[in-house]
């Protein structure tokens, strides 16, 4: 088995920024204009009408600050409430790969490699553009790359599943360089009408890249101590949209078409199991949770990640220990423990340990734990 190297990573950040205020101030606008088309089913008691969302609750019940969007007139038009994509021909870079290889190249460039080093792309996501042929195989070409590649999605967890089996892939000798592309577009799957859940998600896409360390160069690595990766069914976190829909004759505008949760649920089931988790992994290698300097959580809600670190060390999420990007960022799937872990690793020193943990849909939870080089 080969010692195995996280060297580099990459983040493509969207061109635009929606704040909670701009959010709210069109949600609400929708609302009103929702309530007066139906007021008479609302005077008659026929009909509920629809409640204003408020700035206040998103930052209280979240944390979430703003978010980044690709595109955001068409998010905040109350008559469409969805972003606008232009629609691309079949000889053109989607969108998706776009976003990938964006963010793969600088995780290249962090790495001192080449597109043609790489011999494996995975483009792990809560949702793929199309059915086929794989995204990852497009970005694979529009890189560079060599080997092969595979779309795969666990939700949230997408980005440390696919870790794993770079890992894996790396260790055994079957690969030497896999490249993992996490292009999250939860602009186009979320909920933009439904005031419980139209806050929570940003657009984003990471890069890592996963080597072998006795040939890897780049000057800052992580060894890959070891992944671990868990699902238990739920459906509090669900999106029925997929290609049996036409078959079914199903409305394609219906609610279950979109992003949807019961959040409270989620709150609940998810933060033990995902405590007990990283707990149970680090104990297969004899590591205390207090020995680890950082935990780059999955950034789904602030109030999820402060009971996981005092689940495990008894203190505050914050900078220093558990790092939080969600106020700027929002809830990017599973780009969030990645984004945290790019940003978030410069002052750690030769030795350190930490450990990269997402949690989500499924439900799923993956954590993979690293030392510094
Ligand atoms: N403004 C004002 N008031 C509101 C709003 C709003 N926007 N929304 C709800 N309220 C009200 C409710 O009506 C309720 O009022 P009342 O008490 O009178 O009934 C009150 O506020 C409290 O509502 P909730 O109980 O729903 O509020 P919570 O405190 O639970 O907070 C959260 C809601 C923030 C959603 C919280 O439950 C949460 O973060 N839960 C965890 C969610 C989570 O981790 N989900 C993971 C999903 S991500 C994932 O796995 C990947 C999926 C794939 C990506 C999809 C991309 C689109």
């Amino acid at each position: 088995m080969y010692s195995v190297v996280i060297s580099g990573t990459g983040l493509y950040q969207p061109p635009h920024v929606i704040t909670n205020a701009e959010l709210v101030e069109s949600f609400n606008r929708y609302v009103d204009l929702q309530n007066a088309q139906h007021a008479e089913a609302i005077a008659a008691g026929t009909r509920e009408p629809l409640a204003h969302s408020s700035v206040e609750f998103i930052e209280k019940a979240s944390g979430i600050k703003q978010r980044y969007v690709i595109e955001k007139q068409g998010v905040l038009d109350p008559a469409r409430m969805y972003p606008r994509f232009e629609e691309r021909a079949d000889d053109q870079l989607s969108l998706m790969a776009e976003i990938a290889v964006d963010a793969a190249r600088k995780a290249l460039a962090a790495a001192g490699r080449k597109a043609e080093d790489v011999d494996a792309v995975f483009c792990a996501a809560s949702n793929m553009q199309r059915a086929y042929p794989a995204m990852a195989v497009e970005i694979q070409a529009a890189l560079g790359a060599g080997g092969y590649g595979f779309d795969m999605n666990v939700a949230c967890s997408s980005a440390t599943f696919a870790l794993e089996q770079a890992y894996n892939a790396v260790r055994s000798g079957a690969s030497k360089c896999v490249l993992v592309v996490n292009p999250e577009i939860t602009s186009a799957h979320l909920e933009w009408k439904d005031r419980d859940c139209h806050f929570i998600f940003g657009d984003v896409c990471t890069a890592v890249l996963v080597e072998r360390a006795d040939t890897a160069v780049s000057p800052e690595q992580w060894e890959i101590l070891g992944t671990h990766l868990a699902t238990q069914f739920s459906n509090n976190i669900r999106n029925n949209f997929g290609f049996t829909n036409k078959a079914e004759d199903s409305d394609p505008d219906a609610r279950d078409k979109t992003f949807r949760q019961e959040g409270r649920k989620v709150f609940k089931e998810v933060v033990p199991i995902a405590a007990a988790h990283i707990e149970n992994h680090l104990a297969t290698q004899h590591i205390q949770p207090t020995d680890v300097s950082r935990y780059w959580l999955h950034q789904a809600n602030l109030g999820m990640n402060q009971l996981v670190i005092k689940k495990l060390v008894g203190g505050e999420a914050g900078a220093q220990i558990a790092p939080l990007i969600l106020d700027t960022y929002a809830n990017t799937a599973s780009a969030g423990s990645i984004i945290a872990f790019h940003e978030h690793r410069a002052d750690l020193r030769s030795g350190d340990l930490g450990v990269i943990c997402s949690f989500g849909a499924g439900y799923s939870v993956g954590s993979v734990i690293v030392k510094k080089r």
